[in-house]
């Protein structure tokens, strides 16, 4: 049985203004009225306006936001707002400024976002159209009252009542945002929108949060490196809308792919034996750099020594990344829709020389590389692993002929819980064994797939952590580093013996790309990852030999300017550790790219904005060392504005030139270094 507490509020200083008297304006408060607190009226409200999505509301069920401002002292709060020179609003007492704050939001924008200042824009001013006038007063009025208020809520039996929700949608609006979904969203939250790299969005997570908050979260982004649908331009608030809308509902199954349909997209367009037998350039094609132009379906062949475009080559649809062959001649790309090309280097005019696709949705894609006494293997297979549906496929390395497809379905590494939609996301080639390193996310499980016999591989499972993501090798090869993302984990995977090294403990969300390595003055031998979740750069100590006191531990911990960070980058000859802010929310930090030098790791060495547009990502070297080259990732439809490639000199850190009019150029593989594995 319910208990109803209820109170009534007194409110010194209370000046009841008479509502307007057109009927528009009827349904909006002018200023604030006393109602009564009813505890489930209370959750009611805020349950409606979806404020517990970004904000912390102590005594609300589940409002646990982080992502406007904690508003458990929300009267000290006001307060201090009041009283700062640069409030420009009309509020003269604290219920006033909430209520202010309610139906216009931007007239003071606060300090005191979780990660830093809130944003302009963050806060949706639609709650005055969505909520009643006794609703907004009921938010007011229970806002005003914390901290200490939240005791009403004490004893209360509440219901949270999702089913005000209005999340209807017609047919053709379902279609467009299951569609968006898996092409923009899927990625990070999951095809069946388990979360991943970004939030669970499951109906009784999104139901909670409202259509209001989420709205507010897709069109705004987040400090912690949602993207900003709408500002971006990619979404109008009328689709913002309606992805919030089709969260809320269950997410609909995507269809599975067999070997036969596989095979019905394979084609060759130059069988290996009308190939080349060496080089037919004169280009030092090892110093060609493959470069992801994402929403052209591209990548460009950029000759590192003249900074020529070689070729463009028509690939998949928001290509992710390239690999090498273990000799280097050919790339292989993978693209988000599961389309793999192969580009042979050796051509004097590079071309795709065959293609298939394994998949709907995929990141990943690697070759064999093992050369030893068990057999050279070099250039003989590919591996593509897929986000959906399930499973890696094995292919011929020369013709890409599909031949093997595996499931990658199964239990969780801490509860034995099964999941059906697993993804598969980095595969690294092992260079001590015949084996992949295929990394299962959902499952927190590390497959050592070895490919001697490929149509029968067999498969070493080592429990990791969940959310396995992205990684690469320490400097000996030995050992794998995976970003066990959301767990905030670092994996280490002993390749040559096979087994779990570590469990590492990090800030919020590594993500390192590749990592890394580099010699600490102090630790020695250290690999690092940047942050999604948290400014900080970590190095761990990766050399159990001559350093066993640090190894597989966290021995710097370097503050960033912020966080939102993808990429780092570095190489055996420079004095530098590159890192990026791409998914950070502030503009400016979005474009900016910071050093930190090797001799003096306590602290950033220097920062600067890399262009006066888009979001600076992704770092790679030319072949010899002495050059990084980091993408500007523009928007495809603004001339001008589309991208470019900065190229810096490592030594100096000084700009030597621009690579311009690129379309959203995003990751860039040089082949040396890929084949080699340098970072
Ligand atoms: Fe990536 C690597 C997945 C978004 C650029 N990305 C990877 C890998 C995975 C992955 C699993 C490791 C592959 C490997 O080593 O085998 N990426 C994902 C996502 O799930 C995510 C978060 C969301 C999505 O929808 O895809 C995502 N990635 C992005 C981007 O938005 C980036 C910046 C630009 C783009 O392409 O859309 C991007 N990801 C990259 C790059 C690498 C990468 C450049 C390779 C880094 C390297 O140096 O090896």
């Amino acid at each position: 049985m319910r208990t109803k507490i209820l109170m009534t509020l007194i409110l010194s200083g209370l000046v009841v203004v008479l509502w307007a008297c057109s009927p528009a304006a009827d349904s909006q408060p002018k200023a604030f009225e006393p109602v009564t607190l009813e505890p489930q009226a209370v959750v009611d409200a805020f349950t409606k306006g979806g404020c517990g999505a970004c904000h912390a509301i102590p005594g609300i069920p589940g409002a646990v936001g982080m992502i406007g401002p904690d508003l458990s002292s929300m009267t000290t709060l006001a307060q201090s707002h009041l009283a700062d020179s640069a409030y420009t609003g009309k509020a003269g007492d604290i219920n006033e400024y909430i209520l202010e704050s309610i139906l216009d939001p931007d007239i003071y924008v606060t300090q005191n976002c979780p990660t830093g200042v809130c944003q302009p824009g963050l806060m949706p001013a639609t709650l005055k159209d969505i909520l009643s006038k006794d609703e907004i007063n009921m938010l007011v009025g229970y806002l005003a009252t914390l901290p200490g208020g939240e005791a009403l809520m004490a004893d209360s039996d509440i219901v949270v009542d999702t089913s005000v929700a209005d999340i209807a949608l017609a047919d053709e609006d379902f279609a467009w945002a299951k569609q968006t979904f898996f092409d923009r969203c899927a990625g990070c939250h999951g095809t069946m929108r388990k979360g991943a790299t970004g939030p669970a969005l499951t109906p009784d997570l999104t139901l909670q949060k409202g259509t209001v908050a989420l709205s507010a979260i897709i069109f705004n982004g987040t400090p912690k490196g949602m993207p900003d649908w709408g500002k971006q331009g990619f979404f109008s608030q009328e689709q913002t809308d309606i992805m919030a809308k089709y969260l809320q509902h269950e997410p609909p199954a995507p269809p599975e792919m067999s070997l036969e349909q596989m095979k019905a997209t394979w084609k060759v367009f130059v069988a290996p034996e009308d190939r080349p037998t060496a080089p037919q350039t004169t280009r030092n094609w090892e110093n060609y750099f493959s470069v992801t132009l994402r929403d052209a379906g591209q990548v460009a062949i950029i000759d590192g020594d003249t900074y020529e475009i070689v070729a463009k080559v028509d690939t998949g649809y928001a290509v992710h990344i390239s690999r090498m062959s273990a000799t280097g001649r050919y790339v292989y790309v993978i693209g988000r829709d599961g389309k793999l090309a192969l580009v042979d280097l050796w051509m004097e005019i590079p071309e795709k020389v065959a293609e298939v696709q394994t998949c709907y949705d995929a990141r990943s894609v690697e070759v064999s590389k093992y050369n030893g006494e068990l057999g050279d293997f070099t250039d003989k297979y590919a591996i593509v692993g897929c986000y959906w549906p399930s499973h890696f496929t094995i292919m011929d390395g020369e013709t890409l002929e599909p031949f093997k497809v595996v499931s990658v379905r199964g239990y969780t590494v801490d509860t034995n819980t099964y999941v059906g939609d697993p993804r598969v996301a980095a595969i690294i080639a092992s260079e001590y064994k015949p084996e992949w390193i295929v990394n299962v996310k959902e499952t927190g499980q590390v497959w050592l797939v070895n490919y001697q016999d490929p149509m029968n591989p067999t498969i070493k499972m080592i429990g990791a952590a969940l959310y396995l993501h992205d990684g690469g090798w320490e400097a000996t090869k030995q050992y794998f580093m995976v970003a066990a993302n959301q767990s905030n984990k670092i994996a280490v995977v002993d390749a040559l013996n096979g087994e779990l090294t570590a469990l590492v403990d990090t800030p919020a969300i590594p993500h390192p790309g590749r990592g890394a390595n580099w010699i600490d003055p102090e630790f020695g031998p250290v690999w690092s990852t940047p942050h999604l979740g948290a400014p900080s750069l970590i190095a761990i100590g990766t050399d159990p030999e001559g350093n066993p006191d640090s190894a597989w531990k966290v021995v710097r911990d370097i503050e960033l300017p912020g966080a939102g960070s993808l990429f780092l980058k570095t190489h055996p000859k420079s004095k530098w550790v590159w890192v990026d802010f791409v998914l950070n929310s502030d503009e400016v930090l979005q474009r900016t790219i910071c050093v930190v030098a090797k001799a003096d790791p306590t602290k950033v060495h220097k920062c600067w904005e890399a262009a006066d547009y888009g979001r600076a990502v992704h770092f790679e070297y030319n072949q010899d060392g002495t050059e990084v080259w980091v993408s500007i990732w523009g928007a495809a439809d603004q001339p001008g504005k589309t991208g470019e490639i900065v190229v810096y000199n490592d030594e100096t850190l000084e700009e030597i030139t621009r690579i311009k009019d690129l379309i959203t150029p995003t990751g860039k593989f040089n082949v040396y270094n890929t084949v080699h594995e340098i970072y």
